[in-house]
């Protein structure tokens, strides 16, 4: 059945969730239908930082002129378009953003300006339903080179924006469009029509959530179209390589995940919203085997994704390096979606492990700690003396705009919307999949209500206090994180990397007290990621950390540091410093080198020597927020 009724008033919507399976179907997890409250702690001024953000998007899209485009598209003013073929696209993650914001806040100036740009969206659309304002604009025919001109791509980030402007606003204009969109697509592509799937996916999620919104069923057939032609070159302009495409195997028989980056992710996760929704366990199979193989050879230790600049490209199995990782802000928010949809599909908490790490350690460095700067690029290394050679070179630092700033917006719509993300409900549970200070409502038959008290991700302990519950048994069930070896509920041993679960007939006022050990750990890679080879990284709780030039002792050079191994790490919290942290220290080295003829010396030949040294660690996300320092999260061993 559909979610969603069609108020005309702006109410805040019964689901103000990105992604809803319709009920029925195989998925094992739903989301809460009126989301989560957050209520204060980390990732609440996070998402309040990017709020201020917001606001500052749309200056940002008139002045690279992405919304003037379409005001020129629609007849209301005269030029040319500016910025890349994708344009409309950044438009629409931003309204995106803005109806999740609205949902959050209810602020009314989110409402007028999702109005009065919804208005010029709106004037831009052609009367069979066809939008983009680039294409028209620069005068090309319409769907000519789809690999690259990206317009399914717009229109799924159209529809995307729709769907988050019903639910989360009760507004239905945008939705009109969208429908119109849907409809012309669907007369112009598929079976009996053209035969091309865009070069870049997203339209496929977006196509099963407009499904799931209004419960049109050729919106869906469509989206398992566009899933099921890949792999057989309809993706691929020309006589380009279709590995960049994801479009050299068929979804279904592929083992890896290829290509570009974020293109790969976006298909893994529109490919398990086709499979959720027509039952298709083979589908679903397919995409928890690339997921896998991904995660097993192909991911950052920071949940990053996509290691090559060239093509923004997976690289080979374990061509992970540091200081030149691309790891594309954009593919750790694709990367997140896929994992929450698999998560959803299968109730398997790995997926949601996956989901918080990324988070904290790969979609979060993208932004800064006043949330209104970015980077597109993640590396895990930044060297001393290092040369801007790119507009998107970390050297840089982060930016409040780029050229193809593909980027900001999907930042601001992942905050807006990520309280959705903080738990899962079934017939009879609920399951809190992110620990922050929250009120978690879930319909289990009665309503079934949490608060959640936590200093998350500073302490690993998290209190739950029931504030309503059915009268009956039910559940409720605690992500154990798999790092989170010894942990206890109630002074019980649970299982890391599994749900800790509590049956029973709940009164108001009980309580559970989650206790997830942080003590730091030592991380080493796989030998065949030959960046890192002797070297540890250091993470704990679900944060990894970084060695960052600000916090060393004078004269040791972050390129020279050298860790301890045996050393212990002690924690300190320092409210005062990147927003507050908390800081690891420990006892290591610094190489007191004299830079030779070459960088090589005969194998026989001493290490330079090496001088006891502190160091001190802050979160990888929160570096950079002094100027772009050197920095390394893996550090060489003693
Ligand atoms: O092609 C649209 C977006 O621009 C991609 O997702 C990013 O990788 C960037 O290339
Ligand atoms: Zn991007």
């Amino acid at each position: 059945m559909p979610d969603a009724a069609a108020p005309d008033t702006p109410t805040l919507s019964v689901s103000t969730a990105p992604v809803v399976p319709t009920a029925g179907v195989t998925a094992v997890l739903r989301p809460l239908p009126s989301g989560a409250e957050l209520t204060g702690g980390f990732w609440a001024d996070r998402i309040a930082a990017n709020g201020t953000a917001i606001p500052l998007g749309r200056a940002r899209l008139d002045e690279a002129g992405n919304i003037e485009n379409l005001r020129i598209a629609g007849g209301a003013a005269e030029g040319e378009a500016l910025g890349p073929v994708f344009a409309d696209s950044d438009v629409y993650k931003w309204l995106e953003a803005l109806a999740w914001e609205y949902g959050r806040t209810g602020d009314p100036a989110l409402l007028t300006q999702l109005d009065e740009v919804t208005a010029i969206v709106a004037a831009a659309q052609r009367p069979d339903g066809y939008l983009n304002s680039v294409v028209e604009l620069r005068r090309r025919p319409r769907y000519d080179g789809l690999g690259w001109s990206h317009e399914l791509y717009c229109a799924g980030h159209l529809m995307q924006a729709a769907v988050a402007a019903a639910r989360a606003t009760g507004r239905r204009e945008l939705l009109g469009v969208a429908e119109r969109l849907a409809a012309h697509l669907a007369g112009t592509f598929g079976p009996g029509g053209r035969p091309e799937v865009d070069g870049h996916p997203v339209v496929e999620m977006a196509l099963v959530e407009l499904y799931r919104l209004t419960g049109t069923r050729r919106h869906l057939d469509l989206a398992a179209y566009f899933v099921t032609a890949r792999g057989h070159g309809h993706a691929t302009p020309g006589d380009a390589d279709p590995t960049y495409f994801s479009d050299r195997v068929p979804v279904r028989d592929a083992d890896d995940v290829e290509g570009h980056a974020v293109r790969a992710v976006y298909l893994g996760a529109g490919a398990t919203d086709v499979a959720v929704e027509t039952g298709d366990e083979e589908l679903l199979a397919a995409v928890r085997r690339q997921f896998a193989a991904m995660v097993r050879r192909k991911q950052y230790v920071t949940g990053g994704v996509g290691s090559r600049w060239e093509g923004e490209a997976f690289g080979d199995p374990y061509e992970l390096p540091t200081d030149r990782a691309y790891a594309e802000t954009c593919a750790a928010i694709g990367l997140v979606q896929w994992a929450w949809r698999l998560l959803l599909a299968t109730g398997d908490p790995a997926y949601a492990d996956q989901v918080e790490h990324t988070l904290y350690n790969a979609v979060l460095p993208g932004v800064s700690l006043a949330g209104t700067e970015y980077f597109y690029a993640n590396p895990l290394q930044l060297r001393t003396g290092a040369r801007a050679d790119d507009n998107r070179s970390p050297a840089h630092g982060r930016r409040g705009w780029y050229d193809c700033a593909c980027c900001p917006p999907n930042v601001m719509r992942t905050l807006a919307s990520l309280p959705s993300q903080l738990a899962t409900t079934t017939a009879d549970g609920l399951q809190v999949q992110l620990y922050a200070p929250a009120v978690l409502r879930a319909d289990v038959g009665g309503e079934l209500a949490v608060e959640l008290a936590t200093a998350y991700p500073w302490d690993g302990r998290v209190e739950v206090t029931v504030h309503a519950a059915p009268p009956r048994d039910v559940e409720v069930a605690l992500r154990v994180p798999a790092w989170a070896q010894g942990a206890t509920l109630d002074g019980r041993a649970v299982p890391a990397g599994d749900y800790a679960r509590v049956r029973r007939t709940f009164a108001v006022g009980d309580r559970l007290v989650l206790e997830l050990p942080t003590p730091a750990r030592l991380l080493v890679a796989d030998d065949r990621v030959d960046s890192v080879r002797g070297c540890v990284a250091i993470a704990r709780g679900p944060l990894v950390y970084a060695a960052e030039q600000p916090d060393q002792a004078d004269g040791a050079a972050v390129d020279d540091l050298r860790v301890d191994p045996l050393a212990p790490i002690i924690a300190t919290h320092r409210p005062g410093l990147l927003g507050g942290v908390t800081v690891l220290e420990t006892r290591g080295g610094v190489v007191r080198r004299r830079d030779g003829r070459t960088p090589y010396r005969r194998y026989a030949r001493p290490h330079p020597p090496v001088e006891p040294v502190d160091l001190t660690l802050v979160p990888y996300y929160a570096w950079a927020n002094r100027g772009p320092r050197p920095m390394r999260v893996w550090l060489p061993t003693m």
